[in-house]
């Protein structure tokens, strides 16, 4: 597993946690922004970076039609294409299709699509989604889910939730078949460079390495794997970059495969689904086919039944929320991970996220208003623009939706860090009743 989630403080069922990653050591709760074609639109990398991001979220769906897997892998992997050092987690491309393409069908086999390229009809399957993950390269990985809308009623609940369970199945193999043909590679690269007389400490590392006998270490050909990549991945890094057939980023078995929670508002559909994928013992769990609408009640029981239900020491992911309340309800739930276009969709809009709720620079009041957009904030917007500057610029110019992302995002970021620090020091109430209380019926 190439996860760590060490839980640092509690109060009552909220978590602060550090969860290492193949690309980046992060603290939870935390916020991931969606950057679905491998860019939050309008910012740089380095200051996504400077806001204190420590995971984007790209997708499958769109990657895969542009500028397409196979490029990104021939160029690198997507943490080398965007220029993007900390971590990456990919969404497994269903929820997208059946989300913005109203042709979407779903089916045993996987998901079939009009191709919005050419028109073509495409089937994304389960196998599928994890190679184009794969190729892609991000630290975590999603298995593709039948999402159904939290508002429809009937057996298709119940079909979607029993089809996410059978597809988990299809993309575990999936994922472990890769992963083993790299560790194989690998052993035959150790055992090759031994033949070889690669070195006396490696030759004597792999004898240690092997303990008992040399059927001893053929038995787990993963463990090998990953041990002798732990002690000589400068000579793998090395041997990597001259093997055509593996590249230095195409570490499947550094990939984490996140298992999803589906089952609509039913309690009973979701208590199946929790205990299935919990049976698979996967590095983490997702909290699916919820922020579609229902109302907020159903939304939180939800989230308090799976939380519940899921395991201690796994991070646990609620897809597609959202809104900073939403966010401190979550996590006083037990909730670690969040992801939505919410704070960067807003600001292409002139709204900026404030401790009040939200301000909206388009409003003909911040014409000649002096202020900064939210004066607590010490983000670089904040400290060096007014609200009458972006008024100016909002919907003139992409310049105004670019420092009002950087400000949104900062806010989120800051609410993560916030959060983590307030659970770990005993201070988790006053967050949620100062800062907070503020915020209207309107649960943003
Ligand atoms: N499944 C996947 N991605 C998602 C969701 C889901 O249920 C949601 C929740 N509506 C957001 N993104 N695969
Ligand atoms: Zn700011």
């Amino acid at each position: 597993m190439a996860l760590r989630f060490e839980i640092l403080g509690r109060f009552n069922r909220a978590r602060a946690a550090q969860l290492t990653l193949p690309h980046f050591m992060c603290q939870t709760p935390l916020f991931m922004p969606v950057g679905t074609q491998g860019t939050i639109k309008g910012l740089t990398t380095s200051q996504l970076e400077d806001i204190g991001c420590q995971i984007i979220l790209g997708n499958t769906y769109h990657l895969a039609l542009r500028p397409t897997s196979e490029l990104i892998d021939e160029l690198g992997g997507l943490h080398k294409f965007m220029n993007w050092p900390r971590a990456l987690l990919t969404d497994s491309g269903g929820f997208q299709m059946v989300s913005l393409l109203h042709l979407a069908d779903i089916t045993e086999k996987g998901v079939t699509f009009q191709s919005p390229v050419d028109g073509k009809p495409m089937l994304l399957t389960p196998e599928e989604s994890i190679q184009i993950q794969n190729r892609i390269g991000a630290d975590i990985i999603m298995a593709l889910d039948d999402v159904v809308r939290t508002t429809i009623t009937g057996p298709r609940i119940e079909e979607a939730m029993y089809r996410t369970l059978r597809w988990i199945d299809r993309c575990i193999a999936a994922a472990a078949a890769v992963s083993s043909r790299r560790c194989w590679c690998t052993v035959v690269w150790v055992a090759t460079s031994i033949c070889m007389g690669g070195g006396g400490d490696l030759q004597r590392d792999v004898a240690g390495f092997r303990g008992g006998g040399s059927m001893g270490w053929m038995k787990s050909v993963a463990e090998v794997a990953a041990e002798a990549e732990r002690r000589w991945c400068n000579s793998l890094a090395i041997h990597m970059t001259i093997s055509p057939s593996m590249s230095a980023h195409k570490r499947p078995h550094d990939q984490n495969l996140f298992g999803i929670v589906q089952g609509g508002l039913d309690p009973v559909l979701r208590d199946i689904c929790v205990k299935g994928l919990v049976e698979r013992n996967l590095p983490g769990y997702a909290i699916g086919g919820l922020a579609g609408g229902e109302d907020k009640d159903s939304f939180w029981r939800v989230v308090a039944q799976c939380t519940a239900a899921l395991p201690e020491d796994k991070p646990r992911y609620v897809m597609g929320v959202g809104y900073p309340l939403d966010i401190v309800v979550c996590s006083a739930l037990g909730a670690d991970m969040y992801d939505c276009v919410y704070p960067t969709r807003t600001a292409r809009f002139g709204t900026a996220l404030v401790p009040e709720g939200v301000l909206k620079l388009k409003h003909q009041a911040m014409a000649n208003d002096t202020r900064p957009v939210d004066i607590t904030c010490e983000c670089m917007v904040c400290k060096n623009y007014s609200r009458a500057y972006i008024h100016c610029l909002v919907t003139k110019d992409a310049m105004g939706s670019q420092l009002l992302s950087y400000h949104n995002l900062f806010y989120m970021m800051k609410l993560s860090r916030d959060l983590h620090s307030s659970i770990v020091e005993g201070r988790f109430p006053e967050i949620c009743r100062g800062r907070y209380a503020r915020y209207g019926e309107g649960g943003m």
